[in-house]
């Protein structure tokens, strides 16, 4: 495999340069954090949303991505804190690099990719750990710094790092959540990684798991953002050219299913035998044969069916069918299924960003939860399933009230 760098793919892998071709397409897609208001509706970006896989290096990726300027910038509509289930993630993730990766270093340094609003960083800037958040989306990085993180608002490559490097020194640990998957140029940020970091750190990323997505059919993990869904074997190739080796992987229940890459540089650390284990069960899963993605690809459609089915027949009943949580996801559901303003009254979501606008693409207005909680519909469709321990805990009221949800993942079903 070549490392050199791949931004624009052209047919070829991001990572490996192989030729690859998608196994299946959504079909025409908006950006999926792109809420509108409603004046915007006329000029909306569309592109055609197509996963491909490469036999060569594995790695599971879009072939077409639109510019991340068109995704990530000033109105940058996800802030990571919406959720206090992910809140206690990234403090338990924060003290376990502090009380492992940093135990008994001198004034070690921490750099996070993608830091977002802050809700990992926190706690190391709580504990008085130098650290640096390096976010591109201005707004959430604006809500870090006003809480005294430091954060700068940049795209992390190459360059960057020796700046940072010259700057601040080398990272005894870099971190990314729900980051390197976004990301088109694995290798430019893998070349930066490798410069950045000290020779005794550590580059811990988490990302939503193929292998959760193949089983679950969670194929909401396919939108614009989300360039990459990666499993141990191509993170494993992936990062080999820059001297990373992985050395430990970890799995997650958040965002559906996720797993924590370690990788160090390569000698530089034992390699757990969690490593060797995973690589045998995504070899038996199939996760690297062109058919595993075929078997999905018809999974995906017979999803869409029942969805539709599901929904087609509550409208025909007249009930009222309200979605819960305008999430990234829900594009990919509500354009490549067909769901309209017809079944979906309305979206309700925390985020006050995304409340008064319109879905991408469908253009399912966005309302705020009160309005959620103020009249229950008949039922509720669980956009952000990957949060339902939470949301079901705090929505007793609606299904005591009678209402029901409708859940798409890992099956189509309505549940209480
Ligand atoms: O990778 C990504 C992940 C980490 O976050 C990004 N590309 C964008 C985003 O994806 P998402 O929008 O699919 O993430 P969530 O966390 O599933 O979004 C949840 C949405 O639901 C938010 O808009 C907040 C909302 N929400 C709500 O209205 N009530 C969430 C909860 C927990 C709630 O109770
Ligand atoms: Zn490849």
């Amino acid at each position: 495999m070549s490392p050199k760098v791949k931004s624009a793919n052209n047919g070829h892998c991001r990572v490996c340069s192989a030729r690859i071709t998608p196994f299946m397409s959504f079909g025409r897609m908006p950006i999926a954090n792109g809420f509108l208001r409603p004046d915007q509706t006329e000029n909306e970006y569309f592109f055609e949303l197509t996963p491909a896989f490469c036999e060569a290096c594995g790695m599971f990726q879009l072939l077409e991505q639109p510019d991340p300027q068109k995704m990530f910038h000033e109105q940058y509509a996800f802030y990571s804190s919406t959720s206090h289930y992910m809140q206690a993630h990234f403090e338990a993730f924060a003290h376990a690099v502090i009380n492992t990766v940093f135990a008994g270093r001198d004034e070690p340094f921490v750099v996070e990719l993608g830091s977002n609003d802050g809700i990992m960083l926190r706690h190391f800037k709580d504990r008085g750990v130098r650290h640096l958040g390096v976010e591109p989306s201005a707004n959430v990085a604006d809500v870090a710094r006003s809480q005294g993180i430091s954060t700068i608002s940049a795209f992390f490559d190459r360059g960057l790092a020796d700046q940072i490097a010259a700057d601040q020194g080398g990272a005894d640990a870099i971190l990314a959540a729900n980051v390197m998957c976004h990301i088109p140029d694995l290798p430019g940020v893998a070349a930066g990684v490798q410069r950045l970091l000290k020779a005794d750190g550590v580059f811990m990323f988490e990302d939503p798991y193929l292998g959760d997505m193949i089983a679950k059919t969670s194929y909401d993990q396919i939108y614009d953002e989300h360039v990459f869904i990666f499993s141990a074997t191509s993170v494993q190739r992936a990062f080999a050219p820059f001297g990373l080796e992985l050395v430990d992987v970890m799995p997650q229940i958040t965002h559906g299913g996720s797993m924590r890459y370690t990788l160090a540089p390569k000698g530089s650390r034992q390699v757990s035998k969690k490593v060797s284990e995973q690589l045998a069960k995504e070899a038996a899963l199939g996760l690297d044969q062109a058919e595993t993605y075929l078997q999905f690809r018809a999974n995906c459609e017979n999803s869409r069916a029942a969805l539709m089915q599901t929904l087609g027949r509550l409208r025909s009943q007249q009930k009222r069918v309200v979605g819960y949580g305008a999430t990234s996801k829900s594009t990919t559901v509500i354009n490549y299924c067909g769901i309209t303003p017809e079944h979906v009254e309305f979206i309700s979501d925390t985020t006050p960003i995304k409340q008064g606008r319109l879905s991408p693409g469908a253009h399912i207005p966005v309302k705020a939860y009160g309005e959620f909680a103020k009249r229950y519909p008949d039922y509720a469709l669980l956009f952000a399933w990957n949060h339902a321990a939470e949301i079901r805990e705090k929505e007793a009221g609606f299904v005591a009230a009678g209402g029901r949800w409708v859940v798409y993942v890992p099956e189509v079903a309505i549940v209480s």
